[in-house]
């Protein structure tokens, strides 16, 4: 009798360590997936699973840190279940906290439903991001509607506070109306445009801090009558966020001098106010062939843009657009955005913070980037003409930052120079 219930104490005892060893077990293996942030590199660990697998997955909430292995994104045609991404409705793994963008007036509702159309098609009706439309006046119910039924995110429409798209009270309004005459006269474009000048403030210090945007961490800006040549494969926004990237673009050159005859003095009164904002290993040869002494004019093309709105809302940024909007050239010249984004990428982000994506083909008039490399271009199915890439010619700045990042230039690019 007595053996009889040691034997089954022993059972029990048995029983009962064996579930703590199984619940051990499976707890580590939970917390392994957990403690992934989003910085681990993307491509690892692409292997075994299969597409309908993928597509069953229950993807992390928005925010939620992911093990980037757990989620394979192929970014070629040569990592696995590159076709499964391609061909399925939904891509499968986590989605950035990431919108659109686009500033927009009323009047460019069939332009950007245009624009919109292509990213769907080419990118976003796999991957349902939110589109974000700023206006300085209020949208009308028929740019809703259209814009609306063609995102296949959710969509939201923000009007612009009328400080940010007017003069401040330190501008001088009489000294820059004779700057847009004299502008006028020396036929420089959109030299005598107040709105354009609002436009390229608002572009450069503010719309990445409305309301609607504070909730989001990348943005991608898309402009009315743009177009976009190639499928757009993998998620940029979590090759921005997995690569630790903060800018990326598709198109640089040179700018007309003419309009930013002084921004390269207010940048150097930047650089000495505050050196501390200034890091190293950043891309200013990029910008200046002289260490920093004159501006080369080269920048990034704003009108596409992929970024990081944490950093355009970091204090660093900030105090450089505070600087420049003193420095009152937004209306006494006619500084864009672009040359603005450019050298504040150019000084306050390391190098490699900086993207070239050359695998997204895309063209606002009149200049077009159709990515290099015939087997990219027939595997993302691309209906660019190669002979329209610009990157290689000689008023694109794309060569010089290949040069300064220390990067190999795609084959083929010799056939593209003129
Ligand atoms: N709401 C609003 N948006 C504007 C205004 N002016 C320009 N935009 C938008 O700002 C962005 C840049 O303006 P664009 O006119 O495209 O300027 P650009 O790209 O330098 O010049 P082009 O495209 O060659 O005309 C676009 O998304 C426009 O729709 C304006 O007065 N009001
Ligand atoms: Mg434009």
């Amino acid at each position: 009798m007595i053996a009889g219930s040691t034997r089954y104490l022993r059972f029990i005892l048995f029983a009962v360590f064996a579930c703590l060893v199984l619940y051990l077990i499976t707890q580590s293996k939970y917390n392994d997936a957990q403690e992934f942030g989003t910085g681990a590199p993307s491509q690892a660990g692409n292997t075994a699973a299969s597409s309908s697998n993928l597509n069953n997955q229950k993807r992390p909430a928005v925010g939620e840190a992911y093990n980037p292995a757990d989620y394979p994104m192929p970014l070629t045609p040569n990592d696995p279940n590159w076709d499964s991404i391609l061909f399925d409705g939904r891509a499968p793994g986590p989605r950035m906290n990431a919108t659109f963008v686009t500033l927009a007036r009323n009047s460019d509702v069939w332009d950007i439903a245009h624009s919109i159309r292509q990213v769907e098609d080419r990118f976003n009706r796999r991957y349902n991001y939110d589109w974000v439309f700023l206006n300085d006046k209020p949208f009308d119910a028929t740019f809703k509607k259209i814009t609306t039924s063609l995102v296949s995110g959710k969509t939201s429409y923000g009007v612009i506070p009328k400080e940010q798209w007017s003069f401040p009270e330190w501008i001088d309004q009489d000294k820059a109306a004779k700057v847009r005459a004299d502008m006028k006269e020396r036929k420089i474009i959109y030299g005598d445009s107040v709105s354009y000048r609002h436009m390229c403030r608002f572009e450069s210090g503010f719309f990445f801090r409305h309301p609607l945007m504070l909730n989001y961490e990348y943005y991608w800006r898309v402009e009315p009558g743009i177009q976009f040549y190639c499928d757009v494969h993998y998620d940029p926004f979590r090759f921005m966020a997995e690569n630790k990237k903060k800018y990326g673009f598709v198109l640089s050159l040179y700018e007309y001098i003419e309009t930013i005859p002084t921004l390269w003095e207010s940048t150097k009164k930047f650089i000495k106010n505050f050196p501390e904002h200034v890091v190293e290993d950043n891309a200013m040869d990029f910008l200046s062939d002289d260490g920093g002494e004159t501006y080369n004019k080269c920048h990034f093309w704003s009108n596409f843009e992929i970024g990081s709105l944490n950093w355009l809302r970091s204090r660093q940024y900030l105090d450089f657009f505070d600087l420049l909007d003193q420095d009152g050239g937004f209306f006494y010249e006619r500084w864009g955005d672009a040359p603005v984004h450019s050298i504040a990428a150019g000084l306050m982000l390391k190098k490699d913070e900086i993207h070239f994506f050359n695998d997204i083909s895309y063209k606002h008039t009149p200049f077009t980037h159709c990515p290099t490399g015939e087997k990219l271009r027939l595997d993302l199915k691309c209906s660019c003409n190669p002979k329209d890439n610009f990157d290689w010619k000689g008023y694109s700045c794309t060569s010089r930052y290949f040069d300064i990042m220390g990067l190999e230039k795609p084959e083929g690019y010799e056939n593209q120079q003129d």
